[in-house]
């Protein structure tokens, strides 16, 4: 309804421009509602729109709480479907033929508040401790975020540390209290 209150949950994006940018969509077909609102989120008059998209895969999507207390670990739960995660081998980082995997093995980056979102094909940043994270775990934590708003990428990349492309990426927002 007109002036009804649009929460800020799971499974809603809220996105100030054009093109709205989803990530971390699962395979399957997925529908979704488009609506307007105002900038303290109330529905705003217009037509709800439907679209719908059938993402083939490969996928990931990942999980982290929406708000931490100052000084608490940030945890983010990591998924995938479509590829194979491979442990991260070699102690440095090898750019030794970036297409070889194919997009059928290679692991998880997590870039913490990037300064623009990553791109496919790109080559991923070395490893920073709490900022860049290369892992074949199903989770990650993060210490030391200031308080504020932050934005983690997850980013599925060869096992040379090439973003898949066309990209395969996931975007959680966590906000840290002071
Ligand atoms: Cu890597």
């Amino acid at each position: 309804m007109v002036g009804d209150a649009i929460a800020k949950a799971p499974g809603i994006v809220h996105w100030p421009s054009i093109p709205i940018k989803l990530y971390g969509l699962k395979i399957g077909t997925h529908s979704f509602h488009v609506v307007l609102g105002d900038g303290i989120h109330r529905r705003l008059p217009g037509e709800q729109q439907v679209v719908s998209v059938d993402v083939k895969g490969p996928s990931v999507w990942a999980e982290a709480p929406a708000a931490v207390a100052k000084g608490a670990p940030v945890t983010v739960q990591l998924h995938s479907a479509g590829f194979d995660v491979v442990p991260v081998s070699g102690s440095a980082m090898s750019h030794e033929s970036p297409a070889a995997s194919g997009m059928k093995e290679g692991h998880y980056h997590l870039l913490v508040d990037p300064a623009s979102p990553p791109t496919a094909g790109q080559t991923l940043p070395e490893p920073r401790a709490n900022k860049v994270i290369h892992t074949g775990e199903s989770s990650v934590t993060i210490n030391d975020l200031a308080p504020g708003d932050h934005v983690i990428f997850v980013v599925a990349g060869s096992t040379s540390h090439v973003a898949f492309e066309p990209a395969v990426m996931a975007r959680v927002a966590v906000t840290v209290t002071p």
